[in-house]
């Protein structure tokens, strides 16, 4: 004889329906006064630095420059596309100090994660954590800008 029945499907069994009833409450339901946990509220310097911050090492997978036309208007090269947890190191061989400004215009964002002082020769190192599309610009000079998009 061959055990042909063990491929059946099992039969539910109902028995959990009975469970989810729900207990009604003996009570009036008191508002007592909520006690506020002062859950602290993530401030918006961590949110930023966790998102971009200025590198403690300078590996980079991207290089953005100053650069500077005949008639002396600064910008940022640029765009460059990079992974998150990736770095792009801001160069500045131009005869002027820069800021490397999360923001549009000159401009910083509210929740900006860099804003940071690009002085001529330096080069400053910036590591992105997460994805997104992140825009700088130049505090003293509006008309530069560029982006960094973290894949
Ligand atoms: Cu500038």
């Amino acid at each position: 004889m061959l055990g042909a029945g063990a491929c059946g499907p099992a039969a539910t069994s109902p028995t959990n329906a009975a469970q989810s009833i729900a207990t009604s409450s003996t009570g009036p339901v008191t508002a007592e006064p909520a006690t506020l946990i002062p859950t602290p509220a993530p401030s918006p310097s961590e949110a930023l630095a966790s998102r971009c911050a200025v590198a403690s090492e300078a590996t980079a997978a991207a290089t953005i420059h100053v650069t500077q036309d005949k008639l002396g208007i600064f910008d940022y090269d640029g765009p460059v596309t990079i992974m998150a947890g990736q770095s792009v190191t801001f160069v500045n061989t131009k005869a002027a100090p820069h800021t490397i400004t999360e923001g549009i215009n000159g401009v910083a964002a509210d929740d900006a994660c860099v804003d940071t002082e690009l002085a001529t020769g330096a080069a400053v190192t910036i590591t992105f954590t997460q994805p997104g599309t992140y825009q700088f610009t130049c505090h003293p000079h509006p008309p530069m800008q560029t982006s960094v998009v973290v894949k």
